[in-house]
């Protein structure tokens, strides 16, 4: 190809691909960039853009410094060749001190308005409390087009007392995940319950109004409140959940509604007099039908909306031209800035206005602009004390993940803090001949959304590596990194210290009033549930989490030619006939060729099950299989259902796999029970999967069990189609062989999304038939011959 053909075929993907990314998302919220010109096609590993983490609303100003902190000269940017984008969409910027030299210099510096993450239904995102904000080169955008809307001069009626503002109060102070809307983005954090228990059937919040105007024009002022309905009672002619609201005494409303359900009330009409500057109070009251008293609501969040004087607060103020102001062209002032330095940013017309200053008194400056807009109007405007800055500012670097040039049969997908971790655990897989790649998440986000959070972008890139990279085909990824749905870190009696624990999202499904984990999502690359690729995760906190692993995956490998303990599985079961059968069953189908030792509980016998569990391990043993009841700190393998810790600790809890040593002798753990995998819950005490496989040189090498509540049936024909592919199947080298047949096999798509892989997808498993004698694999300990490809 001649390189005019070269870049003709890039810039023809590029466009294919961007064309294919907004049909992909037709009407969905999309973050993706709606581009207004070609862009010039990037260079990989050029700096591809800025960004910008926004932890709020409001007028940013970068410096200088900051920029050329990042290795870039600010001096050598071609601003009319950049543009900034977020939320999906353009946005003007300025650069303060550009127009007159062309250079962005040393005391120059750029200025953009930006807005904190919004989910769904909430003011939040459930995936990051930042959003990210890109400068990208190579892309004309919106630089310095300002527009005055002042003559300095006009002779125009003064507004005055017409503008008003709205606050969004909302703290998530606890979590709620029975009790939410389901969905993408949806909003379990709450603010506070109302509950017929412990008397908190009245509610009180206290909420302030700064800048409040009692002579405005319009004598109102409004509020929108949502909350969400928990309890169900489920009687005819009675509605679930009743509650009225007022502020300061005066009556909002009331709303009847049934379900576990959201309601949002809405009242515009609230004279302007119920409002006071500061001390308002939002009481939240159930109502007693019937003395039922029997009622649950969770307040998510309330809005203010009241006419403000016409005077910045701390040199900054949000605020709209009051609904009766249409159609008149008139001069609004806003006074009480203390530096003259200042910014006035049109948020509904996407616009910098300039505004004409004057100087009140000393230290007292007011800016005026011109409105004639036929529709209300919101405005930000911001004198330089009040400019924010970005809490992180970060270079995004161009990997050219969306091309075709790549290719991989195995990828990595990691987070940062797991880089080096990742990229030892792939020059090892490499070595032995897998095409292999490793991609820092960031640069996923960076190129798939915007540079902002979200598992969506890992699923599409996931889809277009599978689709579109070069031969040989991805078949196995692994993901570095846990997840905890308490992405706030809200709950801090399940994680005390407040340690961070998300570093690669999952993917939430409903299911029985809760959601539960999936990373199946990813490994399917379309929309159903069915995996195409072997997909598993290391759910590591820690580099040191992520050395042990990597180093016990390594290790294990290198070791294999210790044998005996590769013929070896171990059934156990608790106390329930069906649990036993089915093990039987197991064993006679498939495991002729196995030394197979079963140990299972039973009411009137006293085996000990849990110590039979630790010893079989230290022994060696290949795949342990545990079926029956359990948790996420618990197999029953005691005789009784027991809930008291005292019973509990007869039974085989996380902390009974610090009592097993065996190094290189890691066997696959399959778990046909409820919570096993439950890597992401909060808590700091890690699920049965999670201490398995985080155990240094020992403990299991992977762990495929479901992160919910799981059905014997369900469990049953999962199980069997994993027997199937390990032991009926010889291609099924590696665990994510295993893990994918049977989740493409299962004709239970419940359990094909429940059921997680913790562990690396290209691990080769251990087991091998006595009758084939020693292991079909070459070398010797210690070295590193073997040809796994
Ligand atoms: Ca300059
Ligand atoms: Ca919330
Ligand atoms: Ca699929
Ligand atoms: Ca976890």
């Amino acid at each position: 190809m001649t390189r005019a053909k070269m870049i003709r075929f890039f810039l023809a993907t590029i466009f294919l691909i961007l064309i294919q990314a907004v049909a992909l998302n037709g009407e969905e919220k999309t973050q993706f960039l709606l581009l207004k010109e070609q862009p010039i096609p990037k260079k990989i590993g050029e700096p591809d853009a800025i960004k910008f983490y926004i932890p709020a609303d409001g007028i940013y100003k970068i410096t200088y410094r900051q920029i050329k902190n990042l290795g870039i000269a600010p001096e050598e940017i071609d601003f009319s060749n950049t543009s900034l984008f977020g939320n999906g969409k353009e946005y003007p910027f300025l650069i303060v001190g550009y127009e007159e030299d062309n250079r962005f210099d040393k005391d120059d510096y750029m200025v953009f308005y930006a807005t904190k993450p919004r989910g769904t239904y909430s003011y939040r995102s459930l995936y990051s409390d930042e959003n990210v904000f890109r400068l990208e080169f190579n892309r004309r955008g919106l630089f310095n087009q300002p527009q005055v809307y002042h003559s300095g001069e006009a002779q125009l009626p003064k507004a005055g007392d017409v503008l008003r503002r709205r606050i969004h109060f909302e703290q998530d102070l606890f979590l709620d995940r029975f009790a939410h809307p389901f969905g993408e983005d949806t909003d379990y954090c709450f603010y506070i319950p109302v509950t017929w228990l412990l008397d908190k059937n009245r509610r009180v919040l206290n909420f302030n109004l700064p800048g409040l105007n009692p002579n405005a024009v319009e004598q109102t002022g409004g509020a929108r409140i949502y909350v969400y309905g928990k309890s169900e009672l489920n009687m005819p002619n009675y509605y679930d959940h009743n509650i009225k609201f007022s502020i300061n005494d005066h009556p909002l409303g009331e709303r009847r509604w049934r379900g576990v359900k959201e309601c949002l009330l809405e009242n515009f009409n609230i004279p302007l007099n119920v409002f006071k500057e500061s001390a308002n109070e939002i009481v939240f009251e159930l109502i007693n039908v019937n003395d039922l008293k029997m009622d649950h609501i969770n307040v998510d969040w309330y809005e203010i909306e009241y006419p403000i004087k016409s005077e910045a607060i701390s040199n900054a103020l949000d605020f709209k031209v009051a609904r009766g102001f249409y159609k008149q062209t008139r001069e609004i002032s806003i006074g009480n800035f203390s530096n003259n330095k200042i910014y006035l940013y049109d948020i509904g017309e996407n616009k910098f206005i300039t505004p004409a200053v004057s100087m009140v008194s000393g230290r007292n400056y007011t800016a005026s602009f011109v409105t004639e807009q036929s529709t209300v109007q919101e405005y930000f405007i911001a004198a330089e004390p009040a400019l924010l800055a970005p809490s992180k500012i970060k270079l995004s670097q161009y990997m050219g993940l969306k091309t075709s040039q790549h290719a991989a049969e195995y990828i990595i997908i990691t987070h940062e803090n797991f880089l080096a971790q990742a990229e030892r655990l792939a020059k090892y897989r490499a070595k032995r001949g897998a095409k292999t790649k490793v991609i820092p998440v960031d640069y996923i986000y960076d190129e798939f959304n915007g540079s902002n959070i979200h598992p969506t972008a890992i699923k599409q890139a996931i889809a277009h590596i599978y689709n579109n990279w070069q031969q040989p085909k991805l078949k196995y990824v692994l993901l570095i990194g846990d997840w905890s749905w308490d992405w706030h870190n809200i709950d801090r009696q399940a994680n005390p210290t407040g340690m961070q624990q998300n570093f690669i999202p999952t993917w939430y499904v409903p299911h029985n009033k809760i959601e539960y984990a999936t990373d199946s999502y990813f490994a399917s690359v379309d929309d159903d549930f069915v995996p195409e690729v072997a997909l598993g995760r290391l759910p590591v906190k820690t580099p040191a989490e992520a050395d042990m692993v990597v180093n016990k995956i390594i290790n294990y490998e290198i070791n294999f030619t210790q044998s005996g303990w590769r013929h070896r599985v171990l059934l156990t079961a608790s106390a329930l006939s069906d649990f036993h059968d089915y093990c039987n069953r197991l064993a006679s189908d498939y495991l002729q060729d196995y030394a197979v030792d079963k140990a299972y509980c039973n009411v009137t016998s006293s085996l000990d099950v849990t110590q039979r569990i630790i010893d079989a391990c230290n022994e060696g043993v290949a795949l342990l299989l545990y079926a029956g009841h359990g948790s996420r700190y618990y197999w029953l393998t005691g005789t009784n259902i027991a809930h008291s810790s005292e019973e509990l600790q007869y039974n085989f809890q996380p902390e009974k796999i610090d009592l097993i040593n065996n190094p290189h002798m890691t066997p696959m753990v399959f778990a046909a029970t409820c919570f096993t995998n439950n890597f992401d819950n909060p808590a700091a005490r890690n699920c049965i999967g999670e201490k398995f496989l985080i155990k240094n040189n020992g403990g299991a090498i992977g762990v495929i069990a479901s992160s919910s509540y799981s059905y014997i049936q369900n469990d049953e024909i999962f199980m069997q189609e994993m027997f199937n592919a390990a032991f009926n199947d010889n291609d099924n080298r590696y665990m994510g062989d295993i893990f994918l047949y049977a989740s493409r096999a299962c004709p239970s798509e419940e359990a094909v999304k429940m059921f997680l892989l913790l562990g690396d997808p290209l691990t080769r498993h251990g087991l091998v038939r006595i009758s084939r004698g020693e292991p079909q694999v070459k070398g010797s300990q210690g070295k590193t011959t073997y040809e796994f490809y």
